[in-house]
């Protein structure tokens, strides 16, 4: 006899809330919350989106201003997008290797960022810009701050999806010690108010296999920039 014989009919004396996993929320910092697996119930949803995106704006390898080659792939969506090339670091309305606009944001991009935002406190969050990153094995992200960003005040939500990663939470000086972070996929991180400059960066990412996005990690980062 197989375990789904009278199928329908007893899942039916249960209510959804008794599949759902209780909310897991870790605290950071006195702003910042990881909200473990938050994202797990959109992934389906999200992935052709992010696809389509991906087909408009691919990952590309940025030069930092000091001319080092970023090992993180970058793209971005909405009407503004991250760059960095050897004059500085900022936000575009153009994709500098289209010369188009970047691909819209996508409307379940950004209600989830608002749903996680409002999670961690930080209602009505309306982000206008959301930077892909692409990990392969042995990519990182050095410790650095985010700072191009017109107004502090919004947070910062960021979607971890794929190989699970070691994120490195600093605090307001490159000195201060940092604490680690496991962030694995469907994890969402927001990032407001007292934490929104701390330091942070990523460990070099470790080799393996997610069943859905393979040998990479690929983290959303929503803001609102401009
Ligand atoms: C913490 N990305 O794109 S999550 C970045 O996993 C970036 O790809 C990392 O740092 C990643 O800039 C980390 C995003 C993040 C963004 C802003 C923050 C973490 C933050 C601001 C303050 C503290
Ligand atoms: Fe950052």
């Amino acid at each position: 006899m197989h375990c789904n014989d009278d199928g329908p009919a007893t899942l039916g004396l249960f209510s959804d809330s008794d599949l759902q996993q209780p909310a897991r929320v870790e605290v950071l910092g006195p702003q910042s919350r990881v909200l473990r697996g938050f994202a797990l119930p959109w992934v389906e949803a999200l992935l052709p989106q992010l696809d389509a995106v991906l087909a408009a704006a691919p990952f590309r390898q940025m030069q930092t201003p000091g001319g080092f080659t970023m090992s993180v792939g970058l793209s971005s969506c909405g009407q503004l997008g991250w760059t960095t090339d050897r004059s500085g670091y900022r936000y575009s309305p153009i994709d500098p290797q289209s010369q188009r606009p970047w691909p819209a944001l996508p409307k379940v991009f950004q209600e989830l960022a608002e749903a996680a935002a409002e999670a961690a406190g930080f209602p009505g969050f309306a982000p206008d810009s959301c930077l892909i990153n692409c990990y392969r094995p042995g990519a990182k992200m050095s410790l650095h701050q985010d700072k191009n960003e017109r107004d502090y005040s919004a947070p910062i939500v960021s979607l971890s999806l794929g190989l699970p990663a070691i994120f490195l939470f600093g605090g307001r000086q490159r000195s201060d010690k940092s604490q680690r972070v496991a962030l694995l996929h469907g994890d969402v991180v927001v990032w407001g108010g007292v934490d929104r400059l701390r330091y942070h960066g990523v460990l070099a990412l470790k080799d393996g296999h997610h069943p859905l996005l393979g040998q990479q990690r690929i983290n959303l980062t929503l803001r609102r920039a401009g």
